[in-house]
């Protein structure tokens, strides 16, 4: 019998942890969920079913020290075929800690570790733009996979408690749009090792998504998830890759994928990986969800 895969999701400190919990809320199971943070109050307050508590002090001057640390991060990535490493970049202790959980996974042989993390906001101070920048460079060669979604430049906002819930909206989508695609639930998922052809290893992936109802519902939707993509100006005629999620209602129809499938196969490049899932999610009612997952 095959067996399902296994995706684990970590929320690593402050941002981490509050935009897993989001996570929870949306769709994910908190069985399947991991806190780690130097903090208690931030663990407290997660649902996630596994927490660890790091000493700030240890991963911040030797590694090694750390042992027992890793010892529990292994013990609970362990048996895992995609885990989704969420957090702030910027933040002393989530910079630090989520490279050693990807370190963890990658010696653990996880061939699937996708780091879903945010740059801090140009209203925030220039050293944590510094320590994020350093941090995603190191971070790039630890994941396989790396979604950078900046905190910033969406809708206007000046002030950063609606700029950190709109980015926040976008970093679900991408995690859940990431674990509807290989799992079960799906109405037609992805295998796993399909999804690694497409996310090859120190891949930069560049994420959107984008919702329609109506005649052409699948391809508006399609159209915006491209017109959203972080990091902007990626094209997808460049592409190497396209992971694509399409979500919608019992009401979705063949037509919904077919469209979308159509339009991928004229604008990507003939060599390229291609491979689209559908997931149903009724409260999308007449709307069609498309999730954009783009590998340079
Ligand atoms: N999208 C989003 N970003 C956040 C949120 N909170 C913090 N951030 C961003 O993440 C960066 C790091 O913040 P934290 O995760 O709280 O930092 P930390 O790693 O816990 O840092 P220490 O507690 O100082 O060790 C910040 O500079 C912000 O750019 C949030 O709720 N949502
Ligand atoms: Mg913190």
């Amino acid at each position: 019998m095959v067996r399902s895969a296994v995706v684990k999701v970590v929320g690593i400190a402050g941002a981490g942890i509050i935009v897993m919990e989001n996570m929870i809320n949306h769709s994910i199971f908190a069985a399947n969920c991991i806190a780690v943070d130097s903090d208690d109050i931030s663990l407290h307050n997660s649902s996630a079913s596994v927490k660890i508590k790091l000493d700030l002090s240890k991963i911040k001057n030797c590694a090694a020290n750390a042992e027992e640390t890793c010892n529990e991060i292994r013990d609970a990535l362990q048996g895992s075929d995609m885990i989704i490493l969420v957090a702030g970049m910027g933040g002393e202790t989530g910079t630090r800690a989520i490279q050693m959980v990807a370190s963890s996974a990658r010696k653990l042989g996880i061939d699937l570790i996708i780091g879903i993390v945010t740059l801090p906001s140009s209203l925030e101070d220039e050293k944590l733009h510094k320590f994020a920048e350093a941090g995603i460079s190191a971070l790039g060669k630890l994941a396989t996979s790396l979604i950078v979604i900046p905190n910033d430049d969406r809708a206007g906002f000046n002030d950063l408690t609606h700029i950190f819930k709109s980015t926040d909206a976008i970093l679900v989508e991408a995690a859940v749009g990431l674990s509807g695609l290989v799992l079960p639930t799906g109405l037609m998922a992805v295998d796993i090792e399909d999804v690694k052809r497409v996310l090859p290893s120190e891949c930069a992936v560049t994420f959107g998504f984008g919702e329609a109802a109506g005649a052409e519902r699948a391809l508006d939707a399609f159209n915006k998830a491209l017109l959203s993509l972080s990091c902007g100006g990626a094209d997808i005629a460049d592409a190497s890759g396209v992971l694509i999620n399409i979500t919608g209602s019992a009401d979705m129809t063949m037509y919904d994928y077919n469209s979308v499938n159509r339009i991928l196969h004229e604008k990507v490049h003939a060599d390229a990986n291609i491979k689209i899932g559908v997931d149903r999610d009724d409260a999308l009612g007449e709307k069609v969800k498309v999730l954009v997952y783009l590998v340079k």
